[in-house]
């Protein structure tokens, strides 16, 4: 079956050569040698980073292109009005189209690999073919790559085919670029959800490229997941144990570059406080026997953003990135290190920067990509939790929620119930970063459950998902919901909070809610923590500060409120009815 597949799809791509993957260490050193002989990246100075490498894409092709991303489910109703909806016969005969001889001149890589630890309920297999080194060595750190895979495939397991060009094929005398793609309009990330098949097509960027990822991980699984009953979120998943040594662990939802890789590895600031990380970017979540909700993270690395890292904000994914780390549109600095914006140290004289070319301080540009990242095994972080990979996931306690608004939104509070924990995952709003190719950054959009470029389906039948899993889940195991907002700016457009490490402060709040260890005030939004329950002990801020920190604009809210209605609208019939009644409720406890 899978032979088969692969075969048809060389005859359609024509690769000079096809190669399968198998995972191992000498193979992919090999991989990197080649990569370093064609020009395709620089070795990193081995005394400073070992073992590490650094590309530099095409300055087109530098983050996820959502206005090219298409659910080409059958019924364009079952694509729902956040999806870009194609007819799946005309968008494979014009995709095929492309894909015709496509590989010319290169190397076809077969890549077997899994999301989710091995022996997990949940766990996929997938089978990617690319044409591009770089994601051939991605792959091997962000999903669990090899023969393993491949023999459980043999033996008949299912697998997800993903097919991958970077549409930059080799004709005869043709030289070879550093970054090959594709122009923006023959770029295409496709999902075809009733065939459980990807097509992407003409970029080699992160999530369009990477397909075990947002591709597989969310846009596919969460069709698979509405039909058997569990989710798949783009959720970070922490574990956080208090100074007694009692565990919980914790998801949170944030939009693409909003900080959910910093919280899930944070350094607390308060002592006797630990957090270790179960994942950085996805979750899967089902209801087990015992009634509880549990996750596991069915990725393998980290592709996390690289500006604004530093040993200042985020110690632990500096140590992890200390080596064997594949970075992607940072600097280089004289010496031959990589370098970006709010690294530690001062700024150095000059730089390569992101475009390979000369930086120096007054240049004006900055020097990293903002969506620039590093590529790491999770397994190198110093709190990668032990039980990261356990099949049977880990037990969730609560859900936080947020993203980026420099007003509105409190730095913290709780939903009064499952359904308002949903309505407030629903009209979850953020300030659109640069992790997706837009003119748009700075822009509030609604963002349901940080879902909205990543649900495979209908919006409203994703909505009307989560309102049925509460009824699945007895009160008592029903995780609470929090909405946390660390970028609340004041007048002078400075962030009221510190944020980072000190997020751990909230952290504490919100697992002694769990408990029912502190009492809360109750708001028209949610519950608030009472004054002295959130503990700033050694923290130098101003009261001031965290009144502003905790202000309800009733002008604001009601301006978010006509917002969601709009939003809500665009959703249509679908939008579940305890959704516009939770919306009915917060305006009348507005007034
Ligand atoms: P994706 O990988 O795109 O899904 O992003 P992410 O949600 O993992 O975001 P990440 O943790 O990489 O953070 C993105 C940016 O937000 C970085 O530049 C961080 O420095 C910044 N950031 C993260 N946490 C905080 C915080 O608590 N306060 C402030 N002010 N900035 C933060
Ligand atoms: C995101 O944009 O949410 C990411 C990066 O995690 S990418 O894998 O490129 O989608
Ligand atoms: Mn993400």
């Amino acid at each position: 079956m899978a032979v088969a597949w692969v075969h048809e799809m060389a005859m359609l791509c024509k690769p000079d050569h096809i190669h399968w993957v198998d995972g191992s260490k000498a193979e992919n050193d090999r991989f990197l040698d080649q990569i370093i002989k064609e020009h395709k990246a620089i070795k990193l100075n081995p005394q400073l980073r070992p073992d590490s490498y650094a590309f530099f894409s095409d300055p087109m092709d530098v983050a996820r292109v959502e206005e090219r991303t298409f659910i080409a489910s059958k019924n364009e109703t079952d694509a729902g009005p956040t999806n870009h909806w194609r007819n799946p016969v005309e968008l494979k005969a014009e995709m095929k189209h492309l894909y015709r001889g496509s590989m010319r001149g290169r190397t076809m890589y077969i890549i077997p690999f899994m999301m989710g630890p091995f022996g997990s309920p949940l766990s996929k297999n997938g089978i990617q073919i690319t044409d591009s080194l770089y994601v051939v060595v991605n792959m091997r750190i962000m999903t669990r790559v090899g023969t393993r895979v491949l023999e459980k495939i043999k033996q008949g397991q299912d697998f997800v085919p993903c097919l991958h060009s970077v549409g930059y094929p080799l004709e005869k005398g043709m030289k070879d670029l550093a970054w090959p793609s594709a122009p923006i309009q023959r770029k295409y990330i496709a999902h075809f959800p009733e065939e459980e098949l990807i097509w992407s097509f003409g970029s080699g960027y992160g999530g369009n490229a990477l397909l075990g990822k947002k591709s597989l991980a969310l846009r596919l699984a969460s069709v698979m997941a509405k039909k058997e009953n569990w989710m798949a979120e783009h959720m970070l998943i922490l574990k956080v144990t208090n100074p007694e040594g009692q565990v919980k662990y914790m998801t949170g939802a944030f939009p693409s570059a909003c900080g959910k890789t910093n919280l899930s590895m944070l350094v607390p600031t308060i002592p006797g406080w630990k957090i270790e990380t179960i994942g950085d970017d996805i979750a899967w979540l089902w209801v087990k026997r015992d009634g509880r909700l549990y996750a596991i993270n069915p990725e393998y690395g980290f592709f996390g953003v690289a500006r604004g890292t530093s040993y200042r904000s985020n110690p632990n994914a500096m140590k992890t990135i200390a080596k064997n780390t594949i970075f992607t549109n940072v600097a280089i600095t004289d010496d031959g290190d990589v370098w970006w914006e709010g690294i530690d140290g001062e700024k150095p004289k000059h730089l390569v920067d992101w475009q390979k070319q000369d930086w120096y301080p007054d240049s004006n540009r900055p020097a990293a990509h903002p969506n620039g990242r590093f590529t790491v095994s999770a397994s190198q972080s110093p709190v990668i939790a032990r039980e990261w990979e356990d099949p049977d996931g880990v037990p969730i306690s609560a859900i936080l929620l947020g993203g980026r608004r420099s007003d509105t939104m409190p730095l913290v509070h709780e939903s009064l119930s499952w359904n308002h924990g949903v309505f407030m995952g629903s009209m979850m709003g953020s300030e659109i970063t640069a992790a997706t190719l837009t003119n748009e950054i700075g822009k509030v959009r609604r963002d349901p459950f940080a879902m909205l470029p990543f649900i495979g389906y209908h919006v409203g039948d994703y909505l009307k998902h989560w309102i049925d899993m509460g009824l699945t889940l007895a009160e008592e195991n029903q995780p609470k919901f929090f909405y946390v907002n660390w970028f609340r700016l004041d007048q002078e457009g400075q962030f009221l909070w510190p944020g980072f490490g000190e997020n751990a402060r909230v952290l504490k709040w919100i697992f002694e809610r769990c408990d029912h260890r502190v009492e809360a005030a109750q708001t028209p939004i949610g519950y608030v923590p009472i004054k002295g329950t959130l503990d700033l002990t050694n923290l130098n801020i101003a009261p001031e500060q965290i009144n502003q920190l905790f202000q309800i604009d009733i002008k604001n809210w009601q301006k978010e409120i006509e917002s969601i209605k709009a939003f809500y609208q665009s959703i249509g019939y679908k939008l579940p009815k305890e959704l516009q009644q939770e919306l009915i409720h917060l305006q009348n406890r507005l007034v």
